[in-house]
């Protein structure tokens, strides 16, 4: 890899292809929306009470709205509740940001239309996936996330979807970033389920950063900044120091250059 790190304006569909293709190990598109925009945002999310923290993962200091297939484990029940919560999210994230446009729809949205084949809800099964969440980081979590990788595969491994698709990529609009911290880790490593066992730290699929290289890229996410890698690349975040650090995200996911992007969380 010659160039690790594309920054511009607009998504385009030759950076994505790239991306999917290892050839950049991460987009950084600044600004996706203006200051007013994210800080009218802001102003709506202050005080809401919809934040839970993950359901598998009650110690880890983040807070959701959005169940995520990672919470799922592939586990049916849990499967049947992620299905059943998704279909609310695009409706509590409308009413949370009106009257003000759904900063995921505006998200999906713009990458669809960079994208030649467009972009679509995903669906496992045939059932409609959850699109995406808004996530806090603590502040205060010093922890962070520490390194780990995304993927369908690992959460939910027995579906077609799973199984067919070429390259998961994780996309991340930032509302709010502390001064200190809050850092986005990038390593140009990948490894399979098995190899990944080796590393493992703790009671979740992190791995032990002291038995990995330094990362590749350590980015600053800035206010109004979308994000986009590889989700199976091993990624962290840094703690929060002073503040919670705000994000809308997704995965989207590539099955081929001919085919439709598709979006989930
Ligand atoms: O919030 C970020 O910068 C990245 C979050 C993350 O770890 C992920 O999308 O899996």
């Amino acid at each position: 890899m010659n160039k690790l790190l594309v920054e511009k304006d607009r998504l385009d569909h030759s950076d994505l292809q790239k991306l999917v293709d290892k050839e950049v190990l991460a987009i950084r598109i600044h600004p996706f929306i203006d200051t007013a925009d994210q800080e009218a945002y802001l102003q709506n999310l202050a005080d809401s009470n919809l934040f839970q923290r993950y359901s598998c993962a009650q110690d880890v200091g983040v807070h959701r709205i959005g169940m995520t297939l990672f919470e799922t484990q592939n586990d049916p029940q849990m499967l049947e509740a992620y299905f059943r919560s998704g279909e609310q999210t695009y409706q509590i994230l409308d009413r949370l940001f009106a009257p003000y446009t759904n900063p995921l729809k505006k998200l999906q949205q713009a990458f669809s239309e960079s994208w030649a084949n467009g972009g679509q809800l995903a669906y496992l099964n045939g059932k409609a996936m959850n699109p995406g969440i808004l996530r806090k980081f603590d502040r205060g979590n010093f922890d962070g996330l520490p390194p780990h990788q995304d993927t369908i595969f690992k959460d939910q491994g027995s579906f077609e979807e799973s199984k067919c698709i070429r390259a998961q990529l994780a996309a991340n609009l930032y509302l709010q970033i502390p001064e200190r911290g809050g850092e986005l880790e990038i390593w140009n490593l990948s490894f399979s389920k098995e190899e990944e066992k080796q590393y493992y730290v703790g009671k979740y699929d992190f791995l032990d950063r002291s038995k990995i290289p330094p990362p590749s890229l350590r980015l600053k996410p800035k206010a109004g900044e979308l994000i986009l890698f590889r989700s199976d690349n091993v990624h962290s975040v840094r703690g929060s120091i002073d503040c919670e650090r705000i994000a809308i995200s997704c995965f989207f996911g590539y099955y081929g250059q001919n085919q439709p992007m598709r979006y989930w969380a």
